[in-house]
């Protein structure tokens, strides 16, 4: 542990630490009754069409989130190699919107139309209160890191084996829940615990409540798909 202060060495892995503290709800997001229906291929699919509908809305919003994360990296960064991360990220982003276009159709899904629910509005609504500059980049790449680790081990757990996702939806999954992407949410992570190491005490807190207000907006998010209301 040569180099490191005791502090930095109690803070490190501070990511694993707090989902550990925070297990439940965690687990909540990431393997919601919405994705297990998915992996037991039970799904309806009514919650699928509006899961995607909704979802384009949530990723149109998450570009300027990734974007001003990508500027936050640029200048406060003390590694050039995080911005290059964040550039992955805007190009994994367009071809989502591009998949969205493409897979929208196929289910009669007519993307103009959406209109963004309550769950949706509020999370996109969190998303615009991280781009204040008075929020810190390790507040803003925690938070970033939880929103993609959400989406990748949800829809991970649908590609387990044993797992019975029916056909059509399996590039989906695919599409969060491959190795490639789970690679980049590990570099997200690498990124947020080398900050939070760092960090002081209050942005230390600021940054563990982002990844409690993530947590609580992605199980709303999966609940609002899984229910007409
Ligand atoms: C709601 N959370 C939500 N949508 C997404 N597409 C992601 C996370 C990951 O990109």
């Amino acid at each position: 542990m040569e180099g490191k202060t005791r502090e930095e060495v109690e803070k490190s892995g501070m990511i694993d630490t707090w989902l550990r503290k925070h297990r439940l709800i965690y687990t909540g997001a990431t393997r919601h009754p919405l994705i297990l229906s998915i992996r037991d291929g039970t799904v309806d699919l009514s919650a699928y069409k509006r899961w995607l509908g909704q979802d384009y809305i949530f990723v149109r919003a998450f570009v300027p989130f990734v974007a001003i994360v990508l500027i936050k990296a640029w200048k406060e960064s003390d590694d050039a190699a995080d911005m290059e991360v964040m550039l992955s990220g805007m190009a994994s982003l367009n071809d989502e919107i591009a998949w969205f276009k493409s897979e929208a159709p196929k289910w009669g899904v007519q993307l103009s139309d959406i209109v963004p629910q309550k769950a949706n509005q509020e999370y996109c609504r969190f998303l615009e209160s991280l781009m204040s500059p008075d929020v810190e980049y390790t507040v803003a790449i925690t938070a970033f890191w939880a929103i993609e680790a959400v989406y990748q081990t949800s829809f991970a757990v649908c590609l387990e084996d044993g797992s019975k996702t029916p056909a059509e939806l399996r590039e989906t999954c695919q599409r969060w829940g491959n190795d490639g992407f789970g690679q980049y949410c590990n570099s997200l992570k690498k990124i947020a615990n080398r900050r939070l190491e760092k960090a002081s005490d209050d942005v230390l807190t600021a940054a563990e409540v982002a990844l409690l207000r993530v947590l609580e907006h992605e199980v709303d998010f999966w609940n609002m798909s899984r229910s007409d209301a």
